[in-house]
């Protein structure tokens, strides 16, 4: 009778595809892989004007971590729409790569005695927070992408510094690594070079499948994923292959309003009485004046055009649409602010519950000729989905910042 073996023992392990040459791939791959993710996160969390307190992020003090925060420029207008998409299809493209290479090492979590040595211990808890690092960052990713804002308010803070921890550990490992991972993809460059090292199994079993092919499964997955997540950023037909897109049910239709909603008025909570021409009045604050308008009374201001794209956090995207209304800095002329003068605004919505119910915008938003207050998209009525009778358009902004249904605008600095 074979004694049970235990998962640390090392013959436990047998796959003939584990070794150094297949880890090393897959490691060189997250090494340009996840710096684009944390570089195009960094850059995406600071369009979020996440110091704009405290409507944007409830963690308005970043202490050190916000050291490189910027205002977020509103040009070229595309600049969100490509570096959020790059973010979300990038990462989730890089899951099987991510599973295969945690695979790939799966024995060393389980060698014995846990720490040799201090320099053993401490490498073994960088790991720790290496492995668990990337975990939390690619679940909670991928948890607000797929369920809609699973933790809204408190998923940007617990991204951002997970990607922190993450990333100084991953610096950690790719310093201590990557020489040996390069010295291993040029002496292993044929897959049926006997491999030495702790990762190859003592005792493994026949092999059902080369390293080669293994690593083409791995590749074809994430082929697969990119190829059915990356039309979320596209128009129709290429935005049919995005079937793993969430929303599949909210269906825009055609017509003027036909491209992807975001949150319907239904769902949350619009009641269309309040938005009808005698009821709805738009509330502009500012240096202590308060001016009220009826929608009647905005169309009668000059009314300008500009074509600009919605970019989800969420990683889709629009192409341009064509919207008409009053550019914000007009708005903030009414209560007083000088031309080229025009501050921060607040902008809250009809909406009573819901993290995006009010956004902040910055001053160099606000006095960008292309900020609208739009009433038209596409040359007829917004649509009620899409923020009737008015809503937010900023170029190169965050769709989270495109207020809808907007009742009220307070100018100011924030
Ligand atoms: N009042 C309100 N405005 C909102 C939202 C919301 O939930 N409530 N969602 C925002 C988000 S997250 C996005 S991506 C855009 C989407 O706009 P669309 O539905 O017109 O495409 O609206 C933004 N404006
Ligand atoms: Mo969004």
């Amino acid at each position: 009778m074979h004694k049970p073996e235990l998962p640390t023992s090392p013959t436990f392990w047998r796959s003939s595809v584990r070794g150094p040459w297949f880890t090393s791939v897959l490691g060189v791959v997250l090494l340009g892989g996840i710096t684009v993710l944390f570089v195009t996160g960094l850059v995406s969390y600071a369009a979020y004007n996440p110091n704009l307190a405290p409507v944007n992020d409830m963690t308005s003090d970043k202490g050190l971590l916000g050291f490189y925060l910027f205002s977020w420029p509103t040009t070229p207008s595309w600049l969100y729409r490509l570096t959020q998409g790059v973010h979300v299809t990038l990462g989730i493209a890089l899951i099987p790569v991510l599973l295969a290479k945690l695979w790939s090492v799966v024995p060393k979590l389980f060698t014995l005695p846990p720490a040799r040595s201090l320099t053993h211990a401490l490498e073994r808890i960088s790991l720790l927070l290496l492995v668990g690092g990337a975990l939390f960052e690619f679940t909670t990713g991928v948890l607000n992408v797929q369920l809609d804002y699973l933790f809204p308010g408190s998923f940007y803070p617990l991204h951002f510094y997970g990607a922190w921890v993450f990333f100084a550990a991953f610096v950690a490992h790719a310093v201590l690594r990557v020489p040996a991972a390069i010295r291993n993809l040029r002496h292993l460059r044929d897959e049926n070079t006997t491999e030495e090292g702790e990762l190859v199994s003592p005792d493994p079993t026949p092999p059902t499948v080369s390293r080669r092919g293994a690593l083409g499964f791995v590749g074809g997955g994430s082929l697969v994923l990119l190829a059915t997540t990356a039309g979320r950023s596209f128009d129709a037909p290429l935005r049919e292959t995005a079937v793993l897109a969430p929303h599949g049910g909210s269906e825009p239709g055609s017509g003027p309003g036909g491209f992807q909603i975001n949150k319907t008025a239904a769902a949350v909570g619009i009641d269309m009485r309040e938005t009808s021409e005698e009821a709805w009045r738009l509330v502009v604050e500012g240096r202590g004046r308060t001016v009220r308008l009826s929608r009647d009374e905005l169309l009668k201001l000059p009314l300008r055009s500009a074509a600009l794209p919605i970019a989800c956090v969420e990683g889709w995207s629009t192409s341009d649409q064509w919207w008409r209304g009053v550019p914000l800095r007009d708005l903030a002329r009414l209560v007083g602010y000088e031309e080229g003068a025009a501050p921060d605004v607040l902008v809250e919505s009809l909406q009573r519950h819901g993290a995006f119910r009010h956004a902040a915008l910055r001053y160099n938003q606000v006095r960008d000729p292309r900020s609208l207050l739009a009433l038209f998209v596409n040359g007829e009525d917004l649509t009620p989905d899409h923020g009737y009778p008015a809503r937010i358009i900023v170029p190169a902004a965050p769709g989270v910042l495109n207020t809808k249904w907007v009742a009220r605008m307070t100018f100011g600095d924030l």
